[in-house]
């Protein structure tokens, strides 16, 4: 119908801490969206192709090093630089999925312990990103993530940065401006974890005419 074209998509960001599953739920939802006719798209931050997350990279593997102020930034312009393709998406009908967003942007930075880096610091340039409509914060134990293979070589990947990851997180996910947040329990089976998210994000696309235009984070 008429009113069909004319819906616009949801912006439905995935959060989590690291082996939560992000990626492998990202992935599995796109297509389930896509099997359903809905047209999708899929982008992760950081989005490691262009100029700028070429320099994170090059930064994550610890090939350069960057004040942590500097590599901050670096990740949020990152997220701006793709800031009016999701506007685009999002007003064509496309439900944009996003693998991490300005949350993990936040707690990652806050998360190093450098006393001029608080998270409220670490906030202030997310603000007047598009808003998520919808925000899975999937949920694992540091127990059932370990069960997941041993960290990687990049440079969070550490136990102490982990556990203050995970205390930020935690107490991101009580704050008023987050309202849009759906905690998800990350540490059952994949299937489990793909049912558990569709029925959220479905309800979330239906709704988006009663949410109004895409909203700025605050
Ligand atoms: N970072 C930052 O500092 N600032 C920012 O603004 C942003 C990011 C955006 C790289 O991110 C780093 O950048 C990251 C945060 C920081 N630092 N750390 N640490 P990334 O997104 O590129 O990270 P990643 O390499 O994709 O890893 P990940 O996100 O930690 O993983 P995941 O996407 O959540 O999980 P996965 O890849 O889907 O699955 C992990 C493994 O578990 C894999 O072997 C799966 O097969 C397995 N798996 C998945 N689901 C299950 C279930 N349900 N059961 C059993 N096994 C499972
Ligand atoms: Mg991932």
């Amino acid at each position: 119908s008429a009113s069909d074209k004319e819906k616009r998509g949801a912006l439905v960001v995935v959060e989590g801490l690291d082996r939560a599953g992000k990626s492998s739920q990202c992935e599995l939802l796109y297509k389930s969206l896509l099997g359903m006719n809905y047209k999708a798209k899929y982008i992760r931050f950081p989005d490691r192709s262009t100029p700028i997350g070429k320099q994170i990279d090059s930064y994550l593997r610890g090939q350069s090093q960057l004040d942590d102020h500097s590599i901050h930034l670096l990740f949020s312009a990152n997220r701006w630089e793709l800031a009016q393709s999701i506007h685009e998406y999002i007003a064509n009908g496309t439900t944009v999925i996003v693998d991490r967003y300005s949350y993990s942007g936040a707690v990652y930075s806050a998360a190093k312990g450098n006393p001029n880096l608080s998270l409220h610091w670490a906030w202030q340039p997310e603000v007047g990103l598009p808003r998520p409509d919808l925000c899975l914060f999937l949920s694992i134990s540091p127990e059932e993530a370990a069960k997941r293979g041993g960290y990687g070589v990049e440079r969070y990947e550490t136990d102490s940065m982990q556990k203050r990851v995970r205390e930020l997180f935690l107490s991101l996910l009580d704050l008023p401006h987050n309202d849009e947040i759906c905690v998800i329990d990350a540490g059952q089976s994949v299937d489990e974890v793909a049912q558990d998210i569709l029925d959220p994000v479905l309800e979330c696309m239906k709704n988006v005419d009663s949410i109004g235009p895409l909203k700025k984070l605050g």
